[in-house]
């Protein structure tokens, strides 16, 4: 009941190509179900060169970025919404720190990735960032507000 009157955020997670490469898909998806947050985007997408470099430009002056614009754009990617009370710093904390060798063990990264420049997943890094990411990545009516039916624990 106290939960209920937090505000509630969007998260843009995305299984980057090497995540769909190496068959974890379910596995990712199946650590923000098991959390508790409610799934309401979810597609396989083969993303442009042009959608990759404004998803992240804010990185436009790093030295890596036409690798990470390689890397992104290889093959397909999985985009998910995810809604909930703090999905945004909740799921860079099931996702684990940057680079995966300095990333906890039980977190996705920890557990599943050894390269920064092959770290399996993404995740919006503030809930501005989240409503700026669903937005570039689904087209209108592609994310589906739903509500759980008698199951108080889904928000
Ligand atoms: P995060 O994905 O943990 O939010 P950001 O936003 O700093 O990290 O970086 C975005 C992406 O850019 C990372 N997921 C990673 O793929 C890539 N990246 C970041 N730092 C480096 C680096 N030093 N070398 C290569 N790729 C990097």
């Amino acid at each position: 009941l106290i939960a209920s009157l937090e505000q509630v955020d969007q998260t843009y997670i995305m299984v980057k190509p090497d995540g769909v490469q190496r068959g974890l898909v379910g596995e990712i998806i199946s650590r923000f179900e098991k959390k508790g947050f409610k799934l309401t985007g979810l597609k396989l997408f083969q993303c442009s060169k042009e959608l990759a470099e404004e998803h992240y430009k804010d990185l436009k002056q790093k030295s890596f970025f036409p690798k990470l614009i390689d890397y992104i754009t290889s093959g397909p990617v999985v985009c998910m919404a995810w809604e909930g009370v703090g999905v945004v710093a909740s799921a860079r904390k099931l996702i684990g720190a940057t680079d995966p060798l300095q990333a906890e063990p039980g977190t996705i990264r920890g557990d599943l990735a050894v390269q920064t420049g092959r770290n399996v997943v993404h995740g919006s890094d503030s809930p501005e960032n989240g409503k700026r990411e669903i937005a570039l990545w689904f087209k209108e009516g592609e994310v589906c507000e739903w509500t759980p039916v008698q199951a108080p624990w889904l928000r």
